[in-house]
């Protein structure tokens, strides 16, 4: 669809006002914004990575970009939760992006699918230090702990709350899923995580599976 095409080129060039305008339109005229987000708004995230390793982009551009689909995300928040706001909660996430990281734009739409299917989420934010994670884990005891990292520097910090998990007797009562562009399933496997999920939808899904809510 030629204005999936326009939002994604919007991205690209960080042109926030544009991307507000191409989502208004695109949400007036009914589409879907599931489709929204996964068309338009992350297909030009997709290329503004690449293109930041091919060393046509650089940080300030990139971070344009970011906002511009931060603009878009922001109106399409309290229509997804509010469209399908389950009554029923289905369990509590706490999420965040481990420390040294300050990548969130994924960790966000996580977070926001999660709530739109009917979990509390208490959102952390990025840079999140080890005992932070635990500290919260403790106080809320969520059914699941969501740790993003797109930095292959940041992973190890997963696996150091993970450990620190054990060491407070937290783990046994929380699942940790963890993501971000950086991980795997053998890097979920070899820290012990209870799953990975390469996108927000198979995060919803897994949280779903491991709470036997599927
Ligand atoms: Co950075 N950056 N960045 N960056 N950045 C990457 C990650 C990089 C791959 C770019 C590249 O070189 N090609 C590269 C990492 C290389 C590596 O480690 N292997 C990189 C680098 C090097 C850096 C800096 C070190 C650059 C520098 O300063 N020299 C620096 C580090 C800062 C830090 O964190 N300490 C840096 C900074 C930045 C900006 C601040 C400019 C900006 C972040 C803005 C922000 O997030 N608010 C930025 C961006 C935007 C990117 C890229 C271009 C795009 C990331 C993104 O938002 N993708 C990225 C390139 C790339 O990933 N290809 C890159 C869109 C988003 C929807 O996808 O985040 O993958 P993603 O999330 C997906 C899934 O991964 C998954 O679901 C999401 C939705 O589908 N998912 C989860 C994510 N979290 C999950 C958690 C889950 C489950 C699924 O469970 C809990």
């Amino acid at each position: 669809m030629a204005q999936y095409e326009e939002l994604k080129q919007s991205v690209i060039m960080g042109q926030r006002d544009k991307v507000k305008e191409i989502v208004g339109a695109l949400l007036e005229r009914g589409n879907n914004p599931m489709d929204i987000i996964s068309e338009g708004l992350t297909r030009g995230m997709l290329v503004v990575g690449q293109k930041m390793e091919t060393g046509d982009m650089f940080i300030p551009e990139v971070l344009a970009s970011a906002q511009a689909l931060g603009a878009g995300m922001e109106l399409l928040k309290p229509i997804i939760t509010g469209e399908e706001l389950s009554t029923l909660s289905m369990g509590k996430v706490v999420i965040g992006t481990v420390q040294g990281d300050v990548h969130d734009i994924g960790k966000n739409i996580v977070s926001m699918i999660l709530e739109s299917a009917g979990f509390v989420v208490v959102n952390l934010g990025v840079n999140v230090p080890t005992d932070k994670f635990v500290e919260v884990v403790q106080r809320e005891r969520p059914e699941i702990l969501g740790l993003s990292a797109l930095l292959t520097t940041t992973m190890p910090r997963m696996a150091d709350v993970v450990e620190a998990l054990k060491r407070s007797h937290s783990r046994d009562k929380t699942q940790v899923i963890i993501g971000g562009a950086a991980v795997s399933q053998h890097f979920a496997d070899s820290i012990g995580a209870d799953g990975y999920a390469p996108d927000a939808i198979s995060a919803l899904n897994k949280a779903k599976q491991l709470l036997g809510k599927l």
